[in-house]
Parts: structure tokens; sequence; C-alpha cells
């Protein structure tokens, strides 16, 4: 898997090369992550990617000229998906993490200000992306997000234990409660099950955990969630228990895969 990352802060991206999981998965070869300077493909002394816009209203548009050259130098041989993160993209989400993660070459663009020219989404970009709705000041947040995101997805760059249990059993549903040692914190016991050594009764109560905590806090996502017969008899016990209304009937009833 390969990351390209085109900005004109580069030094936001130091540690977050070189630190953790990321740091890691390029340190053993499993990703190729790269950070680019937008200003080395100017060619005006001033090294300018600004200007004010046409029509008026204030503010700065990065300029056409230094993005059409970094893709065309960067993605040449067109093998390059081209993402521009923006809060006008469409909203990051585990299935699109898993497409992107998916398509093996990423080239993120990060832009600054008002925007980029519109030109260049035009022309040199596939997909706009954003990570949620709300503003920033740049894309180099959102691409830092997107690569430790896409990063995961790729094999060999989270340990065993995290991907199993933590993406293929639960997927679809939030998590459940984790608990460390001490046993007791200002006077709140770990529940006893978890201590009990008894691994079916364990993982019956994450279960049961991890479904009223997405009851309680994310119901949409039961409408989507892989639940088998037991998970929705316990789902209708607990919402029976707390008085709330299962948000299942309605929902695509084919869980996914
Ligand atoms: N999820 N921002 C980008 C400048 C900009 C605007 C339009 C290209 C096109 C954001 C987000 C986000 C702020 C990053 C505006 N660049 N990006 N920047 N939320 O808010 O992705």
């Amino acid at each position: 898997m390969r990351i390209r990352i085109v900005t004109i802060f580069p030094e936001l991206f130091g540690p977050f090369l070189e630190t953790s999981l990321v740091g890691r998965a390029r340190q053993e070869g499993l990703m190729e992550i790269t950070v680019h300077d937008l200003r080395d493909f100017t060619d005006d002394a001033h090294k300018s990617v600004d200007d004010e816009p046409y029509g008026g209203g204030g503010g700065m548009v990065m300029t056409a000229p230094p993005w059409l050259a970094a893709v065309r130098a960067l993605a040449a041989g067109g093998g390059a998906w081209r993402v521009l993160l923006s809060p006008q993209g469409r909203r990051l989400d585990d299935a699109k993490v898993r497409e992107l993660a998916a398509r093996d070459d990423l080239l993120l663009l990060c832009g600054r200000y008002e925007g980029v020219d519109e030109r260049v989404r035009r022309l040199a970009v596939d997909e706009e992306i954003s990570i949620g709705d709300f503003v920033l000041s740049g894309g180099e947040l959102p691409a830092m997000v997107l690569a430790e995101a896409v990063s995961r997805q790729v094999p060999g760059v989270v340990g065993l234990q995290d991907s199993v249990v933590n993406d293929s059993f639960r997927r679809g549903l939030l998590d459940y409660p984790h608990y460390t040692r001490p046993r007791e914190v200002e006077g709140h016991a770990v529940p006893a099950v978890l201590l009990s050594g008894h691994h079916a009764k364990i993982e019956a109560w994450r279960r049961r955990q991890a479904l009223a905590a997405t009851l309680e806090k994310r119901p949409d996502l039961l409408a989507t969630a892989a639940l088998d017969a037991r998970d929705r008899r316990e789902l209708a016990a607990i919402a029976a228990e707390i008085g709330r209304e299962l948000p299942l009937a309605g929902g695509d009833p084919s869980p996914r895969t």
C-alpha cells in the first residue's frame, strides 16, 4: 500500500509518520507513506500557492497550476487514486476506509484557506472526502485520519489480537467496556464475571454490553450490524429493560458479512 500526501505544511506530518502504528508499518515495509511540499511544484520565485478569489468575497483560494503540476508528477502513470480532503466531500466511514485500502495507491491532497480552484477538482481529483461536518483549517489532519484508518486495513499492520477480536467478531456494534488493574477504583469494582475465568460467560457478557451500548448510544448502527437470532433476543430483552423501542423494524433485514 502506498500513500502520498501533498501539502504546504509537510512538517505537520513528522511525528505522525515516525510514531506508533504508521511508523512501524513504514519501518516494516508494509506501507510506503511520503509527504510532498506543494511549493516544490510552483514556478515563481515566491513559491506562491494562493490568490484572491475572482468575484471577490475575501479569503484566499489555492491556485490551480501548482496542484496540477504536483498531481501530474506524482500520479504519472495513472495508477494513484486522487483524493481531495474537503468538507464538501463524502463522509468517511468504515466502508469507505475499506474501499480506499483496496485501491492500494492513494494521493491525498490537503487544501488550505477557502479551498482550491475549482479546476483542480475537475482536472486532478477522483474523489472528495470529508472526515466530518465541522470546519478545520486545512486537509492535513483529515489526511492523517484517513491514512491511519486505511493503514489499519493493510494485512499485518494491526496485530492479530486486535484485528480478529475487534473487527470481524463485533463488526458493526459499539465496543464493550474494558477493565484492567486495579480491581477497585474509588469504590467502583470490576464486574465479577470478568474475574470468573468463565470464558463463555465473559463472551456473552461482552456481547450483551456491546448490544446495550449500541442500542443506547447509536441505535442507527443496529440496522446494518451483523446480528444473529440470539443477539436479537438479547436486544429485545435489553430494550424492554431500559424501556426503549427496538429500531430494527424497517431496517435492512440482511446482516452485513
Ligand atoms: N474534512 N477542511 C480543507 C480547505 C479546503 C476546502 C475545500 C479543499 C477544498 C475538512 C473536513 C475541512 C477545511 C479541510 C477546509 N480544501 N476536510 N480546507 N472536515 O474542514 O476534510
